[in-house]
């Protein structure tokens, strides 16, 4: 079956992925196709209603792949997996899909970090954020402390930019560069995909209370190896026969 295209040509090469390596992310600005995005709009539209008629068991934000034919058409989508496996290599898996749809007044999130296999850096784990109509810095940014990805720390926690750096960046290098950490506010235009290892350190930015719903999904791959508290699949689902995906579903 061939598919709509999801991204414009972009390019992600070895100059690019070691950025990414380097830095802990990666943005692809502008790079959705048109068609992508009016699709992505109606589907994270659709999981808003979803949820906002209470339903569960599972969430639909969380599996929202689950409840909607387009987010699931992605998950085999071949220019999602190039893209995924031009990062983590050949051998990966599906991990998740969860809408990140932030109305005006959202309150972002704290400083935190993800876990995956802190004892073994040759297994990997990516979320590809698809921020279909883009943020500006202050308004729904996506926030990130380049570098902080390779202390591969799961339990960064902090709720504000004063408690991170007491408590976690001060005193920290970059282990490659050996600059003091930083953070840095990023932007996006409409259209931008975001890369992002697993361990890196990030918040968002709070929406403005006058802004439109920022309208952003993930799709997380990692390679297999050990189990995944970020996993959400229903075990049904996971049975499930999705076009392009097969073998990607399972935890190993
Ligand atoms: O909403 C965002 O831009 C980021 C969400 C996030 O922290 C995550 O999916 O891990
Ligand atoms: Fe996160």
């Amino acid at each position: 079956m061939t598919q709509d295209p999801l991204f414009k040509p972009y390019s992600f090469g070895p100059t690019e992925k070691e950025q990414m390596d380097r830095d802990g992310h990666f943005v692809l600005p502008g790079i959705l196709t048109d068609y992508a995005c009016g699709r992505l709009v109606e589907s994270l539209s659709h999981i808003e209603t979803l949820c906002a008629a209470g339903v569960k068991d599972p969430l639909p934000n969380h599996n929202a792949a689950e409840y909607d034919r387009y987010l699931e058409s992605l998950i085999g989508h071949p220019q999602l997996l190039a893209l995924a496996r031009s990062i983590l290599g050949d051998n990966i898996r599906f991990d998740h899909c969860v809408t990140l749809n932030r109305p005006g007044g959202n309150q972002g999130i704290r400083w935190h970090s993800h876990e995956y296999a802190e004892d073994d850096p040759s297994l990997g784990f990516v979320r590809i954020f698809f921020y279909v109509n883009g943020f500006e810095a202050g308004d729904g940014n996506l926030r990130v402390a380049p570098g902080s990805h390779l202390y591969r720390d799961p339990n960064i926690d902090a709720h504000s930019d004063e408690e991170f750096v007491e408590r976690w960046m001060a005193g920290k290098t970059h282990p490659l560069t050996g600059e003091p950490l930083q953070i840095i506010d990023l932007t996006a235009p409409p259209a931008t995909v975001a890369l992002m290892w697993t361990h890196a350190a990030h918040a968002v930015h709070p929406r403005r209370s006058e802004s439109t719903t920022r309208w952003s999904v993930v799709y997380a791959y990692r390679n297999p190896g050990r189990r995944s508290l970020a996993r959400w699949i229903t075990e049904a689902y996971e049975r499930k026969p999705i076009p392009g995906a097969e073998g990607l579903m399972s935890l190993y």
